[in-house]
């Protein structure tokens, strides 16, 4: 083989390379832009053996609240194998901030047809902020395998709109999934 003959086979080869890790950076970058696909980035610590007596995530407290200022929180915990609380109500075209943990192992938090999208690891509070920009429901399955029941694990989130959303004089709202 001549060195022309090499050093052509060489151009091309990084070209190639060249190329295909262009591809993979405008994937990150228009996914991220975009579609708003961005990596979980919150690190908030929580004790997972006490949060039945934390105040925030106590049972009383989990489900949806708009809060004073008019915001939405959503508070969730994640336990072998159930969400609670198992049905979600949230409204359409309003930020709504969701905080999820866990007091046992490793679960998912997926809302189907949307970006959110995180992991819920004991001893963290999982953060993410969407808005809904349609009314509907969506399946909130755990997409982290989880134990022996965790094909049993889902919870439904219902997109409401102004006619539906009707939060009590304490700000807050929920809903029973259809039996
Ligand atoms: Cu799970």
């Amino acid at each position: 083989m001549s060195e022309e003959t090499i050093r052509r086979s060489e151009l091309m080869w990084g070209a190639i390379a060249a190329f295909a890790v262009g591809i993979m950076a405008a994937v990150i970058v228009v996914s991220s832009f975009a579609m708003a696909i961005h990596p979980p980035s919150n690190v908030e610590t929580i004790d997972p053996t006490t949060l039945n007596t934390n105040s925030e995530f106590a049972e009383s407290n989990l489900g949806t609240r708009v809060n004073p200022d008019g915001s939405v929180t959503v508070r969730i915990v994640a336990t072998q194998f159930e969400f609670l609380p198992r049905c979600i109500p949230v409204p359409k075209d309003r930020q709504v901030t969701f905080r999820v943990t866990s007091p046992d192992v490793i679960h998912g938090f997926l809302i189907a047809g949307t970006n959110a999208n995180t992991m819920v690891v004991p001893g963290y509070v999982a953060q993410l902020r969407t808005v809904f920009g349609t009314a509907g429901d969506h399946l909130m399955p755990c997409h982290e395998f989880c134990g022996l029941g965790h094909s049993e694990m889902w919870a439904l989130v219902k997109v409401l709109d102004g006619a539906q959303w009707k939060p009590d004089s304490s700000g807050k709202i929920s809903c029973e999934l259809p039996r």
